[in-house]
């Protein structure tokens, strides 16, 4: 079954892994945010393409979700030596990835080419897909003005109350043919447990990706989206505060709800603990599947990624 997941960083990252498991080798397609990518010590980082990748690969660093296990910190450990800010830590292997990549852009390449010759390189066999090859870059205002996205989100601490999100490029950024034939392909698609706002947000802000989801929905392709917000908190990071400020309601039903406007799904998958507002959400007219959506080990990956690739079979 080829599936194509959109996904953002950690909650993505951990459902795509139970996909690939409960796949068969190159049926899985992961099309990644890139509104966090930014320039660090002149090298391009891409968070939520790394992510995914070095969890796909089985080498995230399993604590604290980004990274690679076992990681050192020379690299970091001089730059603070010669006086470089160093709030943003790019670990010795990781740094690897930023100049494989970088050199190869440098060179011409594409950012989708390059993602698939780092997936060939690390056996990973799904393909992770930068969401656009132009540059887009997520910013958020607060009170004291807009901010790059890892200011607000690593140098911040995701403190300050977002009060506009932008995604700066999208306008000028374009579905690649990478992710275009994957959507023409596909026979099921599935939105990840990521931050609806600026995790699937700018995904769904390059323009003609949300056509091609339409197009292949059109064609009797379903579509199913998973909340990361259980028992109206977010499982990881700031979606549930940042729901709230920019005036959505911070629980799952204001996900669906926010996915519902988009028409992007046919179902919505529901943790145990919000059984409670399923009425709510198919009131909006998504069918709704219930089940323990938080992935505390590989054993729930799976039973998620199996849970959720039944729910894209059409009602018997
Ligand atoms: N997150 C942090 O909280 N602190 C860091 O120093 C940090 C470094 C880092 C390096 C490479 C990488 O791929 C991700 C990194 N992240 C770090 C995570 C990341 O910036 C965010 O979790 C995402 O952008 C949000 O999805």
């Amino acid at each position: 079954m080829r599936v194509v997941c959109l996904a953002g960083g950690v909650g993505g990252a951990k459902l795509a892994d139970g996909l690939q498991r409960a796949l068969e080798p190159g049926e899985l397609t992961v099309v990644v945010n890139t509104g966090d990518d930014f320039e660090r010590h002149s090298l391009l980082v891409c968070p939520d393409q790394d992510t995914v990748l070095y969890t796909l690969a089985g080498i995230a660093e399993p604590a604290q979700g980004w990274g690679i296990a076992g990681e050192t910190w020379q690299v970091m450990s001089q730059l603070a030596r010669l006086g470089e800010e160093t709030w943003f830590r790019l670990g010795d292997k990781d740094v690897a990835t930023h100049l494989f990549r970088t050199e190869r852009l440098r060179g011409g390449k594409r950012l989708s080419a390059v993602a698939l010759e780092l997936c060939a390189a690390l056996d990973v066999p799904s393909r992770i897909l930068p969401m656009a090859d132009e540059p887009v870059r997520t910013r958020v205002r607060t009170d004291d003005g807009w901010l790059d996205f890892q200011d607000y989100f690593v140098r911040l601490r995701q403190a300050p109350e977002v009060r506009e999100v932008r995604f700066e490029g999208a306008d000028l950024s374009s579905i690649t043919p990478e992710v275009e034939e994957a959507l023409a392909g596909a026979e099921a698609i599935v939105v990840a447990p990521s931050n609806p706002i600026v995790s699937i947000g700018p995904i769904l802000a390059v323009p003609g990706i949300d056509e091609a989801i339409a197009a292949a929905r059109a064609r009797g392709v379903r579509s199913v989206g998973v909340s990361g917000i259980v028992g109206g908190k977010a499982l990881r990071g700031p979606a549930d505060r940042m729901m709230a400020s920019l005036g959505d309601e911070p629980t799952a039903l204001g996900v669906a709800r926010r996915y519902a406007s988009m028409g992007l799904l046919d179902v919505f998958v529901l943790d145990r603990l919000d059984e409670s507002l399923a009425r709510d959400v198919i009131a909006l007219g998504l069918e709704v599947v219930v089940t323990e959506t938080v992935m505390t080990d590989v054993g729930a990956r799976v039973q998620l990624a199996r849970d959720v690739l039944a729910a894209t079979l059409p009602p018997a």
